[in-house]
């Protein structure tokens, strides 16, 4: 299959492209390398030593034997040229992950979020009218979030994009399918809502193909393609606006910094793997919708986790204190969760996951396919506890055995560096694994 891909040198985009090259697909990127600007902004660039995109390809090559070209440009602004692109590369499938998708980056200032509503609305357009006047069949995938949902308690299992209502008619009640009501907590996450309103016109209008799957955090750093040769390493971001939830407890924990835990830490969020990932979208990519059918949604993520059992499980296998800190964020303090994921599932997805031995018996796993994730007592905000003791049996970390490679971050205390300690992105599982389902 021939696969473009927007945003191919992101932090979702790179591995995919390796990913989807790996499996015998003809792949291109298209990427202006507006992320590495933003690090560049902010500076805070990735851990890991991430190398040009010149380098990363060139390394592809000498490593697989296999050619990926990319484009600079930028999708939402060089329309003529992506317009150009799909006419001669004529692709069976574009991969959409050319957005700003940092809530916290888009809520800065009234420029952050004015250039993240131009960034993503536009491209999520540029893309579907470019494809419509190219006269082809494309199948465009597009990276959305389960934060379009909102993470109000729910009360029922999160479905897959549509929910049925039951409306009255002059005919009496009658059952309904609409788009599930969107309830944006940023005005990143507020974007990929506006795509959805864009993929469901579009579908209609056009016929165009399209599956949208709404991706959960995604953790680890590393895939099996991109572990092949250090200069094809995944970045990993950890400051206060990309680096996420799991990340940053990681990065604390090496550090020696306490874990900062927005508020009471009930924030409940759906997570997934960098590896489950990049095996989603080549799922979706073999999964297409039919012509004129519906936006496809899937729900891509794999497991639930309250904010406050996650630095609880990395205090514990690291000795890391926590902080409960007043919450930057206007969102719920505490919220259940209950996700539909069975599309993905039925697709053949087998799913890492985290390490579940390191709960507490009062904070059994959470986990998706419509089970509420129950509540763990919850401290008060400002206060720091120190980790819980270790039981007698300490937590083991295991590997998938089904799966050669991890994608863990290590969180240990690694060698001095300056005046302090320096912390490593590494290879091998010590503060999270996985297990086979
Ligand atoms: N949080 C902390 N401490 C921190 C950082 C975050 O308690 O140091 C809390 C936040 O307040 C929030 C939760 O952890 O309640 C998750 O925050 P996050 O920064 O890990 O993730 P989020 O801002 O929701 O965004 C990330 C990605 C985004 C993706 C989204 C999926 O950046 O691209 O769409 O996860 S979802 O959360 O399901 O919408």
């Amino acid at each position: 299959m021939r696969v473009l891909i927007l945003g191919g040198d992101g932090f979702c985009g790179w591995p995919t492209a390796l990913h989807l090259s790996a499996r015998g697909h003809d792949v291109r990127i298209v990427d202006n390398q507006s992320r590495r600007a933003i690090d560049a902004e902010l500076g805070a660039g990735s851990l890991t030593p991430i190398a040009s995109l010149e380098a990363r390809l060139a390394a592809w090559r000498e490593v697989s034997g296999r050619d990926i070209t990319a484009d600079v440009l930028t999708v939402g602004k060089d329309y003529a040229a992506l317009l150009d692109l799909l006419q001669s590369f004529q692709p069976d499938a574009v991969v959409h992950f050319a957005e700003q998708r940092a809530a916290p980056y888009s809520m800065k200032s009234a420029r952050h979020k004015r250039y993240t509503v131009e960034n993503n609305v536009g491209a999520t357009h540029d893309l579907c009218a470019a494809i419509v006047e190219s006269g082809q069949d494309v199948h465009l995938v597009h990276l959305g979030t389960m934060g379009v949902y909102g993470y109000g308690t729910a009360g029922v299992p999160i479905p897959e994009g549509y929910l049925t209502v039951q409306v009255e008619t002059s005919e009496g009640w009658r059952p309904q399918e609409v788009l599930y009501p969107a309830n944006p907590g940023s005005i990143y996450h507020l974007t990929k809502t506006q795509d959805a309103l864009t993929f469901q016109f579009y579908a209609r209008n056009d016929r165009l193909r399209i599956t949208d799957l709404h991706q959960g955090i995604v953790w680890g750093t590393q895939t099996a393609e991109t572990r092949l040769d250090p200069r094809l390493i995944n970045r990993f971001d950890y400051d206060g606006d990309y680096g996420t939830v799991l990340n940053r407890f990681l990065m604390q924990a090496a550090v020696g910094h306490p874990l900062s835990v927005h508020g009471a830490g009930g924030q409940t969020r759906a997570f997934i793997n960098i590896q489950d990932t990049v095996r989603c979208v080549e799922l979706a990519l073999a999964h297409p919708p039919v012509r004129g059918e519906r936006v496809q949604v899937m729900n891509q993520m794999t497991e639930c986790w309250r904010v406050r059992d996650l630095a609880r499980m990395v205090a514990r296998l690291t000795g890391a204190e926590i902080a409960y800190l007043p919450n930057p964020r206007q969102e719920a303090d505490e919220n259940d969760l209950s996700v539909e994921n069975r599309r993905l599932l039925a697709c053949g997805l087998s799913p890492w996951k985290t390490v579940c031995c390191s709960r507490s018996p009062r904070s059994p796993a959470p986990t998706a396919r419509g089970l509420t994730s129950p509540r763990s007592p919850a401290p008060q905000p400002g206060t720091r506890t120190g980790p819980r003791p270790r039981g007698p049996t300490p937590p083991t970390l295991r590997r998938n055995r089904a799966c050669a490679c991890s994608s863990s971050v290590t969180a240990t205390r690694p060698a001095p560096w300056r005046n302090g300690w320096r912390p490593t992105a590494g290879r091998s599982g010590q503060v999270s694994a996985t297990r086979p389902r």
